[in-house]
Protein backbone atom coordinates (compact mmCIF):
# COMPACT_ATOMS: atom_id res chain seq x y z
CA UNK A 1 0.00 0.00 0.00
CA UNK A 2 2.67 2.86 0.74
CA UNK A 3 4.17 1.41 -2.66
CA UNK A 4 0.90 2.46 -4.25
CA UNK A 5 0.77 5.41 -2.73
CA UNK A 6 3.57 7.08 -3.89
CA UNK A 7 2.38 5.51 -7.40
CA UNK A 8 -0.46 7.63 -6.58
CA UNK A 9 1.36 10.75 -5.67
CA UNK A 10 2.91 10.83 -9.03
CA UNK A 11 -0.53 10.48 -11.04
CA UNK A 12 -1.18 13.95 -10.51
CA UNK A 13 -4.62 14.10 -12.98
CA UNK A 14 -7.46 11.78 -13.12
CA UNK A 15 -10.88 11.43 -15.25
CA UNK A 16 -13.57 11.18 -12.96
CA UNK A 17 -17.10 10.29 -14.70
CA UNK A 18 -20.79 10.51 -13.24
CA UNK A 19 -22.92 8.42 -15.72
CA UNK A 20 -26.02 6.99 -15.45
CA UNK A 21 -29.90 6.79 -16.23
CA UNK A 22 -30.34 10.65 -14.55
CA UNK A 23 -27.83 12.10 -17.87
CA UNK A 24 -30.86 11.30 -20.02
CA UNK A 25 -32.81 14.21 -17.68
CA UNK A 26 -29.96 16.04 -17.75
CA UNK A 27 -29.99 16.53 -13.78
CA UNK A 28 -27.95 16.47 -10.68
CA UNK A 29 -27.00 12.44 -10.27
CA UNK A 30 -29.17 11.10 -8.15
CA UNK A 31 -30.17 13.59 -5.50
CA UNK A 32 -33.91 14.23 -6.69
CA UNK A 33 -34.54 11.61 -4.84
CA UNK A 34 -33.62 12.47 -1.39
CA UNK A 35 -36.10 14.89 0.23
CA UNK A 36 -34.33 16.43 2.61
CA UNK A 37 -31.83 17.38 -0.66
CA UNK A 38 -34.90 18.72 -2.35
CA UNK A 39 -34.34 22.56 -2.47
CA UNK A 40 -30.77 22.20 -4.03
CA UNK A 41 -31.40 19.17 -6.14
CA UNK A 42 -34.96 19.49 -8.02
CA UNK A 43 -34.01 22.56 -9.25
CA UNK A 44 -34.79 22.26 -13.17
CA UNK A 45 -37.08 19.79 -12.61
CA UNK A 46 -40.23 20.30 -14.25
CA UNK A 47 -42.51 20.51 -11.28
CA UNK A 48 -45.78 20.41 -13.08
CA UNK A 49 -45.81 17.01 -11.68
CA UNK A 50 -45.61 16.16 -8.15
CA UNK A 51 -42.65 15.16 -6.05
CA UNK A 52 -43.54 11.41 -6.23
CA UNK A 53 -44.41 11.13 -9.34
CA UNK A 54 -41.47 12.50 -10.22
CA UNK A 55 -39.68 10.10 -8.03
CA UNK A 56 -41.51 7.19 -9.94
CA UNK A 57 -40.46 8.72 -13.08
CA UNK A 58 -36.54 8.52 -12.38
CA UNK A 59 -37.16 5.27 -11.09
CA UNK A 60 -38.37 4.18 -14.62
CA UNK A 61 -35.26 5.86 -16.37
CA UNK A 62 -33.45 2.71 -16.83
CA UNK A 63 -35.81 1.79 -19.00
CA UNK A 64 -34.67 4.07 -21.38
CA UNK A 65 -30.83 4.59 -21.01
CA UNK A 66 -29.83 3.18 -24.74
CA UNK A 67 -26.20 5.05 -25.14
CA UNK A 68 -25.83 3.42 -28.36
CA UNK A 69 -23.15 5.66 -29.04
CA UNK A 70 -20.83 4.73 -26.20
CA UNK A 71 -17.15 3.52 -27.16
CA UNK A 72 -15.17 3.22 -24.49
CA UNK A 73 -11.73 3.09 -26.48
CA UNK A 74 -12.66 6.56 -28.18
CA UNK A 75 -13.12 7.51 -24.23
CA UNK A 76 -9.59 6.15 -23.41
CA UNK A 77 -8.13 7.97 -26.72
CA UNK A 78 -9.67 11.13 -25.53
CA UNK A 79 -8.55 10.65 -22.11
CA UNK A 80 -5.08 9.97 -22.63
CA UNK A 81 -4.90 12.18 -25.25
CA UNK A 82 -5.73 14.85 -22.27
CA UNK A 83 -3.19 13.68 -20.36
CA UNK A 84 -5.18 11.36 -17.77
CA UNK A 85 -3.45 9.06 -15.93
CA UNK A 86 -6.24 7.82 -13.85
CA UNK A 87 -10.23 6.87 -14.11
CA UNK A 88 -12.65 7.03 -11.27
CA UNK A 89 -15.78 6.20 -12.50
CA UNK A 90 -19.20 5.64 -10.68
CA UNK A 91 -19.54 1.99 -10.92
CA UNK A 92 -22.89 2.89 -8.54
CA UNK A 93 -24.25 6.08 -7.42
CA UNK A 94 -26.24 7.07 -4.78
CA UNK A 95 -30.04 6.03 -6.44
CA UNK A 96 -28.70 1.96 -6.71
CA UNK A 97 -28.10 1.95 -10.59
CA UNK A 98 -25.24 -0.41 -11.17
CA UNK A 99 -23.54 0.18 -14.69
CA UNK A 100 -21.80 -3.41 -14.35
CA UNK A 101 -23.17 -6.68 -14.64
CA UNK A 102 -23.90 -7.53 -11.05
CA UNK A 103 -25.29 -10.63 -9.69
CA UNK A 104 -26.89 -8.91 -6.53
CA UNK A 105 -29.58 -6.71 -7.68
CA UNK A 106 -31.98 -6.64 -11.06
CA UNK A 107 -31.46 -2.26 -11.47
CA UNK A 108 -28.40 -2.74 -13.39
CA UNK A 109 -27.73 -1.82 -17.39
CA UNK A 110 -27.68 -5.76 -18.24
CA UNK A 111 -31.04 -6.36 -16.91
CA UNK A 112 -33.51 -6.84 -19.64
CA UNK A 113 -35.43 -3.72 -19.03
CA UNK A 114 -33.08 -1.85 -20.12
CA UNK A 115 -32.62 -1.47 -23.71
CA UNK A 116 -28.90 -1.14 -23.29
CA UNK A 117 -28.63 -5.05 -22.19
CA UNK A 118 -28.05 -5.91 -26.24
CA UNK A 119 -25.85 -3.02 -26.97
CA UNK A 120 -22.40 -3.31 -27.68
CA UNK A 121 -20.71 -2.79 -24.75
CA UNK A 122 -23.37 -3.76 -22.02
CA UNK A 123 -21.32 -4.96 -19.17
CA UNK A 124 -19.96 -0.72 -19.35
CA UNK A 125 -17.30 -1.25 -16.30
CA UNK A 126 -15.87 -4.24 -17.88
CA UNK A 127 -15.33 -2.62 -21.27
CA UNK A 128 -14.49 0.89 -19.83
CA UNK A 129 -11.92 -0.46 -17.75
CA UNK A 130 -10.46 -2.75 -20.16
CA UNK A 131 -10.29 -0.27 -22.72
CA UNK A 132 -8.55 2.77 -20.69
CA UNK A 133 -5.92 0.15 -18.45
CA UNK A 134 -5.01 -0.61 -22.45
CA UNK A 135 -3.73 3.11 -23.05
CA UNK A 136 -1.81 2.46 -19.48
CA UNK A 137 -4.47 4.05 -17.46
CA UNK A 138 -5.28 3.50 -14.01
CA UNK A 139 -8.75 2.13 -12.48
CA UNK A 140 -10.85 3.78 -9.76
CA UNK A 141 -13.90 2.66 -9.32
CA UNK A 142 -16.40 4.98 -7.08
CA UNK A 143 -19.12 3.00 -5.26
CA UNK A 144 -21.65 5.04 -3.09
CA UNK A 145 -21.77 3.36 0.48
CA UNK A 146 -25.61 4.14 0.40
CA UNK A 147 -28.34 2.99 -2.26
CA UNK A 148 -31.52 4.34 -2.68
CA UNK A 149 -32.91 1.57 -4.27
CA UNK A 150 -31.92 -1.85 -2.23
CA UNK A 151 -34.99 -2.45 -0.03
CA UNK A 152 -32.57 -3.07 3.02
CA UNK A 153 -31.69 0.60 2.40
CA UNK A 154 -34.34 2.99 2.61
CA UNK A 155 -36.77 -0.02 3.81
CA UNK A 156 -40.29 -0.15 3.78
CA UNK A 157 -42.49 -0.36 7.01
CA UNK A 158 -39.87 1.58 9.48
CA UNK A 159 -40.78 5.36 10.94
CA UNK A 160 -38.25 6.75 8.50
CA UNK A 161 -39.14 4.80 5.10
CA UNK A 162 -40.72 7.98 3.59
CA UNK A 163 -38.82 10.51 4.33
CA UNK A 164 -36.21 9.81 2.19
CA UNK A 165 -33.74 11.34 3.73
CA UNK A 166 -29.76 10.24 2.84
CA UNK A 167 -29.09 7.82 5.55
CA UNK A 168 -31.02 4.19 5.79
CA UNK A 169 -34.98 4.54 6.56
CA UNK A 170 -34.07 2.37 10.32
CA UNK A 171 -31.38 2.72 13.22
CA UNK A 172 -29.20 0.20 12.37
CA UNK A 173 -28.55 -0.86 15.92
CA UNK A 174 -32.20 -1.07 16.34
CA UNK A 175 -32.96 -3.30 13.31
CA UNK A 176 -29.60 -5.70 13.51
CA UNK A 177 -31.05 -7.77 10.47
CA UNK A 178 -32.08 -5.46 8.29
CA UNK A 179 -28.81 -3.57 8.47
CA UNK A 180 -26.79 -7.25 8.41
CA UNK A 181 -28.73 -7.42 4.98
CA UNK A 182 -27.57 -4.33 3.57
CA UNK A 183 -23.83 -4.85 4.84
CA UNK A 184 -23.86 -7.73 3.20
CA UNK A 185 -25.00 -7.19 0.05
CA UNK A 186 -22.99 -3.99 -0.36
CA UNK A 187 -19.88 -6.56 0.47
CA UNK A 188 -20.74 -8.96 -2.07
CA UNK A 189 -21.05 -6.43 -4.59
CA UNK A 190 -17.72 -4.49 -3.60
CA UNK A 191 -16.47 -8.28 -3.92
CA UNK A 192 -17.82 -8.74 -7.05
CA UNK A 193 -16.70 -5.42 -8.35
CA UNK A 194 -13.25 -5.87 -7.20
CA UNK A 195 -12.35 -9.87 -8.48
CA UNK A 196 -14.56 -9.50 -12.19
CA UNK A 197 -12.63 -7.08 -13.88
CA UNK A 198 -9.21 -7.20 -13.55
CA UNK A 199 -6.83 -4.67 -11.90
CA UNK A 200 -8.43 -1.62 -9.65
CA UNK A 201 -6.25 0.72 -8.54
CA UNK A 202 -8.46 2.48 -6.12
CA UNK A 203 -12.36 1.69 -4.73
CA UNK A 204 -13.16 5.54 -4.26
CA UNK A 205 -15.93 5.11 -1.68
CA UNK A 206 -18.65 7.98 -1.00
CA UNK A 207 -21.65 8.05 1.03
CA UNK A 208 -21.14 7.33 4.90
CA UNK A 209 -24.35 9.03 6.29
CA UNK A 210 -24.76 5.71 8.32
CA UNK A 211 -21.90 5.85 10.71
CA UNK A 212 -22.49 9.58 11.06
CA UNK A 213 -25.82 8.70 12.53
CA UNK A 214 -25.50 5.97 14.48
CA UNK A 215 -21.61 5.12 14.67
CA UNK A 216 -22.10 2.24 12.86
CA UNK A 217 -20.64 1.21 9.41
CA UNK A 218 -19.98 -1.57 6.76
CA UNK A 219 -17.20 -2.61 8.01
CA UNK A 220 -15.25 -1.80 4.96
CA UNK A 221 -11.38 -2.47 6.75
CA UNK A 222 -12.51 -5.88 6.82
CA UNK A 223 -13.63 -5.87 3.18
CA UNK A 224 -10.44 -3.96 1.89
CA UNK A 225 -7.89 -6.35 3.79
CA UNK A 226 -9.40 -9.40 1.94
CA UNK A 227 -9.71 -7.67 -1.38
CA UNK A 228 -6.13 -7.19 -1.35
CA UNK A 229 -5.02 -10.53 -1.05
CA UNK A 230 -5.92 -10.68 -4.76
CA UNK A 231 -5.58 -7.04 -5.44
CA UNK A 232 -2.41 -6.43 -3.86
CA UNK A 233 -1.56 -2.85 -2.42
CA UNK A 234 -5.39 -1.46 -3.79
CA UNK A 235 -5.86 2.27 -2.51
CA UNK A 236 -9.19 2.42 -0.62
CA UNK A 237 -10.61 6.21 -0.54
CA UNK A 238 -12.84 6.36 1.91
CA UNK A 239 -15.26 9.81 1.70
CA UNK A 240 -17.44 11.76 3.30
CA UNK A 241 -18.31 11.76 6.92
CA UNK A 242 -16.80 9.15 9.02
CA UNK A 243 -14.31 7.72 6.41
CA UNK A 244 -12.97 4.56 8.29
CA UNK A 245 -10.84 2.96 6.11
CA UNK A 246 -9.06 5.69 3.61
CA UNK A 247 -5.46 6.27 2.02
CA UNK A 248 -6.03 9.34 1.00
CA UNK A 249 -8.47 12.26 1.52
CA UNK A 250 -10.41 13.64 -1.46
CA UNK A 251 -11.77 17.32 -0.88
CA UNK A 252 -14.73 18.37 -3.62
CA UNK A 253 -14.87 21.13 -5.78
CA UNK A 254 -12.43 23.28 -3.86
CA UNK A 255 -8.35 23.20 -3.20
CA UNK A 256 -7.23 23.30 0.08
CA UNK A 257 -4.95 26.84 1.16
CA UNK A 258 -2.37 24.93 2.83
CA UNK A 259 -1.42 21.54 2.13
CA UNK A 260 -3.48 18.71 4.07
CA UNK A 261 0.25 16.84 4.82
CA UNK A 262 -1.62 13.62 4.02
CA UNK A 263 -2.10 12.44 0.26
CA UNK A 264 -5.25 13.96 -1.30
CA UNK A 265 -7.19 14.14 -4.74
CA UNK A 266 -9.65 17.18 -5.99
CA UNK A 267 -12.62 16.35 -7.38
CA UNK A 268 -13.41 19.03 -9.53
CA UNK A 269 -16.12 19.24 -12.17
CA UNK A 270 -15.07 20.67 -16.06
CA UNK A 271 -18.78 22.07 -16.47
CA UNK A 272 -21.56 23.22 -13.71
CA UNK A 273 -22.41 19.69 -12.18
CA UNK A 274 -20.68 16.06 -11.63
CA UNK A 275 -23.22 14.48 -14.04
CA UNK A 276 -24.36 15.88 -17.45
CA UNK A 277 -26.36 19.01 -17.93
CA UNK A 278 -28.10 19.84 -21.32
CA UNK A 279 -26.31 23.63 -22.81
CA UNK A 280 -23.74 23.03 -19.30
CA UNK A 281 -20.65 25.55 -19.58
CA UNK A 282 -17.28 24.29 -19.62
CA UNK A 283 -13.66 25.46 -17.62
CA UNK A 284 -11.47 26.41 -20.36
CA UNK A 285 -8.16 24.78 -20.47
CA UNK A 286 -6.48 27.90 -18.95
CA UNK A 287 -8.20 27.24 -15.92
CA UNK A 288 -8.07 23.73 -15.45
CA UNK A 289 -4.50 24.24 -15.80
CA UNK A 290 -4.08 26.39 -13.55
CA UNK A 291 -5.99 24.50 -10.97
CA UNK A 292 -3.92 21.81 -11.94
CA UNK A 293 -0.68 23.72 -11.29
CA UNK A 294 -1.98 25.07 -7.87
CA UNK A 295 -3.04 21.75 -6.52
CA UNK A 296 0.18 20.47 -8.01
CA UNK A 297 2.30 22.98 -5.91
CA UNK A 298 0.48 21.89 -3.23
CA UNK A 299 1.03 18.06 -3.32
CA UNK A 300 -1.93 17.13 -4.41
CA UNK A 301 -3.79 15.50 -7.59
CA UNK A 302 -6.37 16.75 -9.33
CA UNK A 303 -9.48 14.80 -10.41
CA UNK A 304 -11.15 16.71 -13.06
CA UNK A 305 -14.87 15.58 -14.03
CA UNK A 306 -16.89 15.07 -17.22
CA UNK A 307 -20.03 14.12 -17.09
CA UNK A 308 -20.43 11.96 -20.50
CA UNK A 309 -24.38 12.25 -22.44
CA UNK A 310 -27.05 10.25 -22.15
CA UNK A 311 -25.80 9.30 -25.63
CA UNK A 312 -23.15 7.82 -24.66
CA UNK A 313 -20.81 10.45 -25.97
CA UNK A 314 -18.64 13.32 -24.44
CA UNK A 315 -20.12 16.80 -24.56
CA UNK A 316 -18.45 18.58 -27.57
CA UNK A 317 -17.46 21.25 -25.34
CA UNK A 318 -16.12 19.05 -22.98
CA UNK A 319 -14.03 17.32 -25.30
CA UNK A 320 -12.45 20.66 -26.30
CA UNK A 321 -11.00 21.40 -22.98
CA UNK A 322 -8.98 18.15 -22.77
CA UNK A 323 -8.18 18.84 -25.93
CA UNK A 324 -6.37 21.82 -24.79
CA UNK A 325 -5.08 20.09 -21.83
CA UNK A 326 -3.20 18.52 -23.42
CA UNK A 327 -1.85 20.44 -25.76
CA UNK A 328 -0.77 22.68 -23.06
CA UNK A 329 0.64 19.71 -21.13
CA UNK A 330 2.68 18.12 -24.22
CA UNK A 331 3.76 21.84 -25.22
CA UNK A 332 4.97 22.61 -21.82
CA UNK A 333 4.75 19.82 -19.60
CA UNK A 334 6.69 17.14 -21.76
CA UNK A 335 4.31 15.13 -21.17
C1 LIG B 1 -20.58 13.64 -3.42
C2 LIG B 1 -21.79 13.03 -4.07
O1 LIG B 1 -22.88 13.05 -3.22
C3 LIG B 1 -21.99 13.77 -5.36
O2 LIG B 1 -23.19 13.41 -5.99
C4 LIG B 1 -20.80 13.44 -6.21
O3 LIG B 1 -20.78 12.07 -6.47
C5 LIG B 1 -19.51 13.85 -5.49
C6 LIG B 1 -18.24 13.45 -6.21
O4 LIG B 1 -19.47 13.30 -4.22
O5 LIG B 1 -20.41 13.25 -2.12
Amino acid sequence: VMKKLEWFQDQKLALMMHWGPYSQLGIVESWALSDADAEWSRTGIDWEVSGEEFKKQYRDLNKTFNPIRFDPEQWADIAADAGMRYLIFTTKHHDGFCMWDTKYSDYKITAEDCPYHTGKYADICGHLFEAFRKKGIGIAAYFSKADWHVDNYWAKGYPRGDYMWRGPSYVPAEHPEEWANFVRFTENQIKELASSYGQIDIMWFDAGWVCKQSGQDIQLGKIIDEIRKWQPGMLCADRTVGGSYENYITPEQCVPDEPPGVPWESCITLGTSFSFAYEDEYKSPREVINLLVDIVAKGGNLAINVGPQPDGRLPKGAQNTLKGMGEWLRTYGNA
